[in-house]
């Protein structure tokens, strides 16, 4: 009888992943009263940028912070950054490289991260695209100056990593998802960092930027403490602090794909240095709205990956209903700087539809700034951006990061930048 009743424990999380069957069909959207992005927790309604300001941003700043992607606990004892390397030869002459170290002290305790900037040489004074990718910055660029990250690595087969360590068989694997020589012919700069160097993306809190921060004895961040997402954000905003103040570049825009875009607006709404906000495909957590439950839900996430969020928002899986926030209101909090979500039709986990209205419904704060968003419910045509200071679109394909995309991106960005 114990027995039974013990392996029941142990089964039942097992069962409740197995049996997970996302929700593609649109009449089976539940029926959901999205909150409302202009009017307070206690029922005031907001009229103007400087009420938002003053009342309805510090709760929903505070509720985000809290219950979904967690307080980062504490600052830094130590920032300091070098340029390792640089040279004004890359991609045969048409980019000034540079790999800058970011060293950070907290506790006794160190890590580094490195950068990997690319910047025309056109253009001294550069906007860039800030964005983390998957496997090392080496997989970005065939260059082979680009030196090769010591983290941990998740193994590819197809990539050839394994051991979790990168080496030159992998060089180059992520061109496709980097359109470099396209930022640079457009007068931008890249600048990208190896995310496992700033939290290896693994269900673990014993290494990574989280452990810095320990006070003795303790083994894990506290409940409504940061999860990785959020140290990712936090990494993407020490790495601002060394690019502020880079002259060749001008402003940087942060640019995340899938989970790392869902740590890109995290930045975006923490850290208002950056001047524009990128979501490619980040989908539940990111700019997803959770309440359609479409795809990928909240339970789901947590189940698969118990590390990105706070484990405060726990009491939200399968709970969707008793949020008091949904998506479109992390997308207010960047406001009124310029926002761009962008979908793939074939990337139903992430919700397309769901992204799309929460860029649609963030727009109203856009509004009180005087500043153009989503003005039409009905979904833009595949492949037919709306490019506003809210901009949006649905490309053909699937989840990932494509030429069209960058595009997109470039096109958009050059309204808006001071050039
Ligand atoms: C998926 C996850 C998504 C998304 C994606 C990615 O497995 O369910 O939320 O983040 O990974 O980052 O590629």
């Amino acid at each position: 009888m114990k027995a039974a009743y013990f392996l029941t424990l142990i089964a039942i999380p097992f069962m409740v992943t197995a049996q997970f069957e996302p929700n593609y069909d649109e009449t089976k959207v539940p029926k959901f009263t999205l909150p409302h992005l202009l009017t307070t927790f206690s029922g005031k309604s907001i009229g103007t940028s400087k009420k938002w300001e003053e009342k309805r941003r510090p709760e929903l700043f505070q509720f985000f912070e809290n219950q979904i992607y967690g307080k980062v606990p504490g600052n830094l004892d130590e920032y300091s950054f070098k340029v390792l390397e640089q040279s004004d030869k890359a991609y045969n002459g048409k980019a000034r490289r540079k790999q800058v170290v970011v060293n950070l002290k907290k506790n006794g305790r160190t890590l580094d991260f490195h950068i990997l900037i690319y910047l025309p040489k056109e253009n001294p004074n550069a906007p860039v695209f800030l964005g983390y990718n998957f496997y090392g910055n080496h997989t970005v660029t065939l260059d082979p100056e680009v030196s090769i990250t010591k983290a941990w690595v998740r193994n590819n087969d197809n990539f050839g990593i394994s051991n979790n360590k990168a080496d030159e068989t992998s060089r180059g694997i992520r061109t496709n998802r980097w359109a470099i020589e396209k930022m640079l012919d457009n007068g931008f700069g890249l600048a990208t960092i190896y995310y496992g160097e700033v939290d290896p993306d693994k269900d673990d809190f014993s290494d990574g930027l989280h452990t810095l921060f320990y006070k003795e004895g303790q083994s894990n961040p506290k409940t409504n403490e940061w999860g990785s997402l959020a140290a990712w954000a936090f990494g993407l905003s020490r790495a601002m602090d060394y690019l502020e103040d880079d002259t060749n570049i001008s402003e940087v825009i942060v640019f995340g794909h899938s989970r790392l875009g869902k740590a890109a607006l995290w930045a975006g709404a923490t850290d208002s240095r950056f001047s524009g906000v990128i979501s490619n495909n980040s989908g539940c957590g990111g700019a997803a709205l959770s309440k359609r439950k479409f795809g990928e839900t909240i339970g789901r996430i947590n189940r698969s990956f118990p590390h990105w969020f706070a484990d405060s928002f726990e009491k939200f899986s399968e709970n969707e209903e008793t949020l008091p926030v949904d998506q479109h209101q992390l997308l207010a909090l960047i406001a009124p700087r310029p926002v761009y979500v962008a979908s793939a039709v074939e990337d139903e986990w992430a919700d397309p539809k769901g992204e799309f209205l929460s860029a649609y419904h963030a727009s109203s704060i856009y509004q009180l700034y005087g500043k153009k968003g989503i003005t039409n419910k009905k979904m833009p045509d595949v492949n037919s951006p709306v490019q506003n200071t809210v901009a949006y679109h649905l490309r053909t394909g699937k989840h990932d990061v494509t030429d069209y995309d960058w595009d997109q991106y470039i096109n958009w960005a050059k309204s808006f930048i001071k050039q």
